[in-house]
């Protein structure tokens, strides 16, 4: 029997099938850092440079793996710092579990030092489960709720140490009134519609002569059955930004992004479809949808929460995307090649020429699309990709051509800054034989990236291929965000809030034992990343790119571009580059 109950706590997480636990520490969770270390060859600790990053390693953990990703902290200012990773989780819906130190239970009430009401601080981001721990015989069914929990409702939920517990003498619970004997192990169940619902959903897909997908993160696992669907249904798939991955970027019917950072196929076929099917997404954006009334709409989710929240459908299926598909595809009648597919794979053909040549276009000193171009037929079999919030969200939607068996994390819902190199860490460390490229803005290197390097610094030598791969937007901009000042707001950029510092990343690469390379003309992007991707170790690929290339909507209301022309006329510092850079983009 394990001594204390934190090499309890440690062995149980064994038993959940833990094997890493992404984390920082402080005096707070010493106890259990003390059994991480006596358990040291079995649970690996991974730390981080600030408990933010590690919350974001859980979560990118549980994106990458599909199991549950744990994060450590101690109390007060180690939790707080927890917080958006968890909740990054909550609102994409990953399973993570969030080990919290606090003070003794003797101190709390006595305003002590760093004690901060935990249970109410993590009340809101881990609704579903938090729970203090007070009593050794505790601990053994607050750690299996907040993994069963955790799996079974995909979110965040937290279990609270007090020091002094951590260090009590471990103990199972008495056979006895008042104690509760759980478990261990978690199994997902198969979730189908009923076959009264499967019929009425195939009735209304068989009936439309011209149907739209739309598929997000729920749809990863259905690759297969989605190619099925479209084809059988002569349908286009569009994909939400966590859905990209579920289905590669060449097919012809594929119409790529939607939303602000969509593609002109995706909104005409938005625009004029008479049927609706939406797979695993939850994509807020409800102007980028069919107009109400315009199409029938058939759903399929595994949280009943999703389903008819952002159209009201007529079919509405609680299942799992796979299962649920399948389950239809008898049910469908195949059709017989439309011209409304043609029409949408003309559109897509079209389109793809469209980027090639934005892509081509001269800026100054190097066009943001041009580096996300180059990478596509480059990009290893099997590559883990990760990438920020800012403008190579755009790049990477638009531009970035994902082939079967890639993988890709996102902060989508909750659309952080900082989550993309925690992610790509924790992508290594599940799997270290597969590359890495993780694609992020200079504002956010300098919020939390640049330190992240030195994590990566720290382990990049265990793993079987050294092959990570950091792409550093450079211009000098909190770019995306100036963007939507002047195309939602009317408003001019704001040198004061919107300048990011220049700043060497390709030199602080080398100064940590990585390769730095440096990409500033068009013409040296391609030979950037052939010797990107021929390194021995990690690279920081430092693009100096043009933050004037617009990043524009698919389609551009008259209110946006009243509201640009209002930025411009106010004497935006950088109206006459955007100008050109705009009437350029608009010409393609
Ligand atoms: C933590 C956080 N703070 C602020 C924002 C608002 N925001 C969204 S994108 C962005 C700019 C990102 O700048 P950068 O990383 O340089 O990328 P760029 O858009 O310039 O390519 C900001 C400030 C956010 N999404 N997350
Ligand atoms: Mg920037």
């Amino acid at each position: 029997m394990a001594a204390t109950v934190s090499d309890f706590l440690v062995h149980r997480l064994r038993e959940w099938g833990v094997r890493r636990v992404f984390g920082y520490p402080g005096d707070g969770i010493n106890g259990v850092v003390g059994a991480l270390a006596r358990a040291a060859d079995s649970i690996e600790f991974v730390q981080a440079r600030h408990e933010e990053m590690a919350a974001f390693m859980a979560c990118g953990h549980a994106k990458f793996t599909g199991h549950a990703g744990v994060c450590l902290a101690t109390s007060g200012p180690g939790a707080i710092h927890l917080l958006n990773g968890l909740y990054d989780a909550k609102m994409d819906r990953q399973p993570v579990v969030a080990l919290v130190g606090q003070q003794s239970r003797s101190a709390l009430g006595g305003h002590y030092q760093q004690e901060v009401d935990l249970v109410s601080l993590f009340k809101d981001v881990a609704a579903e489960y938090v729970q203090m721990v007070s009593t050794a015989a505790q601990l053994r069914h607050v750690v299996d709720s907040a993994f069963r929990i955790a799996l079974s409702r995909r979110c965040p939920t937290c279990v609270i140490l007090p020091t002094d517990v951590q260090e009590l003498e471990a103990k199972q619970p008495p056979r006895a009134h008042g104690t509760v004997h759980s478990g261990v192990g978690y199994s997902a169940p198969r979730i189908v519609p009923s076959p009264q619902d499967l019929d009425r959903a195939a009735e209304i897909l068989n009936a439309g002569e011209r149907v739209a997908m739309l598929i997000g993160a729920g749809a990863l696992h259905a690759t297969e059955e989605i190619i099925k669907v479209s084809d059988m249904l002569q349908a286009g798939i569009a994909k939400a930004l966590l859905g990209k991955p579920a289905v590669p970027d060449a097919l012809p019917q594929v119409t790529g992004s939607i939303g602000l950072l969509g593609t002109k196929p995706t909104w005409q076929m938005m625009s004029e479809c008479d049927t609706l099917l939406m797979v695993g997404s939850s994509f807020p954006y409800s102007e980028f949808l069919p107009e109400e009334g315009q199409a029938r709409g058939v759903q399929i989710d595994l949280d009943a929460r999703a389903l008819g929240l952002r159209y009201p459908m007529e079919a509405n299926l609680l299942g799992d995307s796979a299962e649920t598909l399948q389950l239809l595809i008898p049910r469908l009648r195949s059709k017989k090649r439309t011209q409304w597919r043609q029409r949408i794979e003309a559109s897509v053909a079209e389109w793809w020429q469209t980027l090639e040549k934005r892509a081509g276009q001269a800026a100054s000193p190097l066009n943001p699309q041009r580096v996300f171009w180059e990478l596509s037929p480059r990009l290893p079999e099997g590559a883990l990709l990760a990438c920020d919030t800012g403008t190579a969200v755009f790049w990477y939607a638009r531009d970035l051509k994902l082939r079967s068996g890639m993988r890709a994390a996102h902060s989508g819902s909750l659309a952080s800054m900082g989550s993309a190199m925690p992610y790509g860490i924790a992508a290594k460390f599940a799997y270290p034989n597969r590359s890495v490229i993780a694609m992020i803005g200079d504002g956010a290197m300098q919020m939390s990236g640049l330190n992240e390097l030195i994590t990566l610094a720290r382990y990049w030598r265990r793993w079987a291929n050294p092959q990570f791969i950091v792409l550093v937007l450079n211009n000098r901009d909190l770019n995306m965000v100036s963007w939507e000042q002047r195309v939602t707001e009317g408003e001019p950029k704001f040198p004061g809030s919107q300048d990011v510092p220049d700043f060497s990343y390709a030199a602080y690469a080398e100064l940590l034992g990585f390769k730095g390379i440096v990409v500033a003309d068009p013409d040296d992007v391609a030979a950037a990343w052939d010797a990107a991707l021929a390194a021995d170790r990690p690279v920081v690929l430092e693009a100096i790119v043009d933050p004037s290339v617009p990043p524009l909507p698919p389609h551009i209301t008259l209110e946006q571009a009243r509201n640009y022309l209002k930025a411009i006329l106010k004497g935006d510092p950088d109206a006459l580059r955007i100008i050109k850079a705009s009437v350029k983009e608009m010409l393609t």
